[in-house]
């Protein structure tokens, strides 16, 4: 029986049905630019973009904190950011994000600002899951890189931790800030950036 040409060239021992005929063929997922797979499930897709693209001090996202003491003037200054993962493959590089990319800012502080407070970055991740780990940097003015004391970890579901310049004056800048997600599950959930000096 097996014996029968066929044109498909290979027949499987055992019978007829071996896939090929039963239904769309599911690849594997590729996310595309920005987009991630946080749910890990095909059907959504890469159901979440993570923007704007602030992975290098260059294109890190810009804020200025006023000389003022005026929450609603962006000093102190409160931000949600967001840093996704998964674990498909990207069509970009890196390919492999488990972790997603790091949050670049630069920070420029005008004047004196609140003169019982020294500049500061806190980061908080309260509202992630208990399995992360996450840090934040901070550079001295006008750094792109963090000394050994400039960098600080916070667990999930625990308190927020707060990061300085190791030298003063603490105004100008700009101060750089790096936030990463070293380790834990990924959620859609924000992360907070508090800024002030
Ligand atoms: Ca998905
Ligand atoms: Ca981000």
């Amino acid at each position: 029986m097996a014996a029968m040409a066929c044109g498909c060239g290979f027949v499987p021992d055992g019978g007829g049905d071996d896939g090929d005929s039963a239904g769309a063929d599911l690849g594997p997922l590729v996310c595309r630019g920005e987009r991630y797979d946080v749910d890990g499930r095909d059907d959504t897709g890469c159901e979440a973009e993570d923007l704007p693209l602030q992975d290098t001090p260059e294109s890190a996202l810009a804020f200025t904190l006023p000389d003022v003491v005026d929450k609603a003037r962006d000093n102190p200054l409160n931000y949600a950011g967001y840093i996704f993962g998964d674990a498909r493959t990207h069509d970009g590089e890196p390919a492999a994000r488990p972790h997603g990319r790091p949050d670049w800012y630069r920070v420029t502080a005008e004047g004196i600002g609140d003169p019982q407070q020294k500049m500061g970055a806190c980061l908080s991740v309260v509202s992630l899951p208990d399995d992360n780990q996450w840090e934040v940097c901070i550079s001295e003015a006008g750094k792109t890189v963090f000394g050994t004391n400039q960098c600080l970890l916070v667990a999930g579901g625990g308190g927020s931790v707060c990061v300085r310049p190791a030298s003063q004056p603490d105004v100008g800048g700009p101060f750089y800030v790096r936030v990463r997600k070293l380790a834990g599950s990924n959620t859609l959930s924000s992360y907070a950036l508090y800024l002030s000096h």
